[in-house]
């Protein structure tokens, strides 16, 4: 199956955290492809990368940075599908340089910025989903199920501990 979202890293050291949206895009059965790009120290390939996928039919374009995190605004400046940006907390300022770098976007190349870090990493697969969802029922009834899930766990562990 072809693509449908591209998650792009800074480094390998990234992995760690873009595993997480990995598993949800695989959870909902959507193929993507995934590699390590860095918006300055190899930017030939980053734009390169972003100019196939999206004539390969990717359709949305997630994006893992840390520190000066200037990754998913490069990808967004060359790329007219959606970008999800995912700050991520590998420096000494642990997230916080690359979430106000992800979500401070001048205006004109939006990055949709997600939370930093891990959690961040699982929201950017879900929000991918409910992009694809648009026009694909079969991913937007297996976003209902999952919320469903949610739900009923949280009301499993309620029960637990009530008293
Ligand atoms: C960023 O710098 C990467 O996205 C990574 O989060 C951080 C550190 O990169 P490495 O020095 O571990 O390659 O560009």
């Amino acid at each position: 199956m072809k693509p449908k979202v591209l998650i792009l890293m800074g480094s390998d050291s990234d992995l760690p955290v873009m595993e997480e949206t990995a598993k949800i895009l695989e959870q909902f059965n959507i193929p993507y492809e995934m590699t390590v790009s860095s918006a300055h120290r190899t930017p030939e390939r980053t734009v390169r990368i972003v100019r196939d996928a999206e004539k390969n039919g990717v359709e949305v374009i997630i994006a893992g940075a840390g520190a000066a995190a200037h990754l998913a605004g490069v990808v967004a400046s060359h790329a007219l599908v959606p970008v999800i940006g995912v700050p991520i907390d590998s420096s000494p300022l642990h997230g916080v340089d690359a979430l106000y770098s992800t979500v401070q976007m001048p205006p004109g190349i939006p990055v949709a910025s997600m939370a930093i870090g891990k959690a961040g990493a699982k929201n950017a697969g879900i929000f991918a989903a409910q992009i694809l969802s648009l026009k694909d029922p079969l991913i937007a009834s297996a976003l209902r199920d999952h919320r469903k899930k949610m739900t009923s766990d949280v009301l499993k562990k309620a029960k637990k501990i009530e008293r």
